[in-house]
This record gives structure tokens, sequence and C-alpha cells, in this order.
């Protein structure tokens, strides 16, 4: 018995020695599908077991409410000072099945979008703030920003450009983009291609892909979701308005599942380069000097939608 209790007691040490608490930069495209919304919660239930930690949301969209609503999930978790950069300047719409419920539902700190600080300078501020290479980028939208981020010259929040900030405090980009090992997936080529094609050939460190194939068959959003979540929650009505439940694929919360536990429930591929056109379709060329993988299927997509819905209504398991 007693040595029964000391080898749990040595288990549960050791997985509570081997986590991680992840920092992180999410880059959304908070607007037209709801895995945004179901990453995000993802993404606070991580926080609230100190897995990981949010530095940062960076909303990369033209809806002219997708900050307030990131703005309403960090208030409905309890994190309502998490910092939220936009790009400036761009023309708004509002097409998105749910941000405006959202925002005009739940309370929220942002009035406007353009209340959210600029996402370059929120993304350079961040970087410059954390030590080195301990800054993870998450990537579930498009690369504009991304992109403005490599791009931008040494100011007075740093004597470091864009690119020479990304060498020294990131340790890893994590993309949910593409498809592989050749495709064409819409993070990639809706609507910044070119930003993606920049983003990619330029990156200077680490790249682990999470590609259309590997969230297209993880259903999650339907009628668990329903059951676990209050009405009143926010997560609760993005998935009500967007499809009633119905279900939907898993392709952002993917790419955060595996950052929490990389060696569970994917294979990666050979070490390699994704080569993207300028349709922003993509092609895989292995090298074994390069520093990008793409994740492959291993865990039955069935289990990992009941881990993801699992988190998603706040649940969680040590050891995932
Ligand atoms: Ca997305």
């Amino acid at each position: 018995m007693k040595s029964w209790f000391l080898l749990s007691l040595l288990c549960f040490l050791s997985v509570i020695t081997l986590a991680q608490t992840e920092k992180i930069i999410l880059d959304t495209d908070l607007d037209s599908d709801v895995d945004d919304v179901g990453a995000i919660a993802m993404l606070h239930t991580l926080a609230d077991h100190e897995r990981v930690e949010i530095l940062g949301i960076i909303v990369t969209s033209n809806d002219l409410f997708a900050p307030q609503c990131a703005d309403v999930l960090n208030h409905y978790f309890k994190r309502p000072t998490i910092p939220i950069g936009v790009e400036k300047g761009i023309p708004l719409e509002n097409a998105s099945k749910y941000t405006k419920a959202l925002t005009q539902a739940f309370p929220h700190r942002l009035q406007n979008y353009d209340d959210a600080e600029d996402a370059i300078q929120l993304y350079r501020k961040l970087l410059a703030a954390e030590p080195d290479s301990s800054v993870t980028i998450v990537t579930i939208g498009h690369l504009t920003n991304l992109r403005h981020l490599i791009e931008s010259a040494p100011d007075a929040i740093s004597e470091l450009s864009g690119l020479e900030l990304i060498e020294k405090k990131v340790k890893l980009w994590a993309c949910m983009g593409g498809q592989f090992p050749e495709g064409k997936e819409a993070n990639f080529y809706r609507p910044d291609p070119e930003s993606t094609k920049i983003a990619v050939d330029q990156w200077p460190g680490r790249v682990i892909y999470s590609g259309w194939e590997i969230g297209n068959n993880i259903i999650t959003g339907g009628t668990y979701l329903k059951k676990s979540l209050s009405p009143a929650s926010p997560v609760y009505m993005g998935y009500e308005r967007y499809n009633d439940f119905a279900g939907r694929q898993s392709w952002d919360q993917s790419i955060l599942l595996y950052l929490i536990s990389p060696d569970s429930y994917w294979n990666l591929s050979p070490s390699g380069k994704a080569l993207v056109r300028e349709d922003g379709s993509n092609a895989w060329k292995r090298d074994e000097g390069a520093h990008q993988q793409y994740l492959t299927e291993k865990t039955p997509p069935r289990e990992l939608a009941k881990i993801i819905d699992a988190l998603m209504v706040g649940i969680y398991r040590d050891g995932f």
C-alpha cells in the first residue's frame, strides 16, 4: 500500500514538474468562423491551470466588432486586462454571425475597434518585455499582422527590428494554416497570400504547422457543448449564433492542444519548409537543416474531439 502511494505521488509530481507555463501571444481572425471562440475559451481553461500565460491577443480581422468580442471573452474568463491589438487604418465591416451579438450582450472594456492598441506596437512591446527564447506566437488566422511585425523597424519600444525581436524572443511559431504536404487553405490564401509568403519565407526560427487536414476531422461544439455550457456564457452564444451547435471543425483548437502536449496526440513530419505560392497555396520541401515541421495524425479524431470539447467548457485533466 505504501509503495503504491509513493509511486502515485511520484507520477503526480512528475506531471506537475513537466508541465510548463507557455507564454503565448494569440493572433486570431475572430470573425467568420467560430473555432476562434472555441480556441480562446480553451486558452483560458489552460491559463486557469497555469499551462499558459496569455500575454496578449492580436486580432487580425477587418470585422468592426472583433476586438470587442475578444475583450468580451477575456472579461468573461476574468482576465479583463489582457491587451488586444488590431490593424489600424483599414476599412471595416461586420459580416460575422456572432461578434456584434456578443459585444452587445456582455461586458467589455473596448468601446470601439480603434480603442484597441496598434497590433505592431503591441507585438513589439510584448516581445521586448519577455525573456529571450520564451514566447510562443500562435496564429489561428491570416498573417497580415505577423508580416507587419517581421517588417517593423527599430523604434522607441525596442532598438531591434521585428525580425531581430523574433529571433531573440520567440521560441516557436505555432501556426494553424496551410495544407500538408500540399494544398490550399484559407488562412494562407484569404485575404492576404502575400503576407503568408513573406511570413513563411522570412521566419527565422522554428515553426510547427497544424494544417487544414488536422482540424478538419475533429468535430466539436455540438450537443456536448450545448449541455455543458451555461446559456449565459459568450461561448454558448457564439456557437449558438454560428450554427446552433450543429458541430464544427476544430482547426484552431488543434494547434493549442499540440502546444500543451507536444508528444501526445500527433506525430511530426520530417524537417522541411512550407513553400507558399503567390495564390496562397502551399507545397512542402524536405530539408534536414530547416526548422519547420507539420502535424500528422496519430490519435483518432473522435478522441481528440472529446479532449477539446472538455477544455472548451473548462474541464482540465492533469497530464494533458
Ligand atoms: Ca481562425
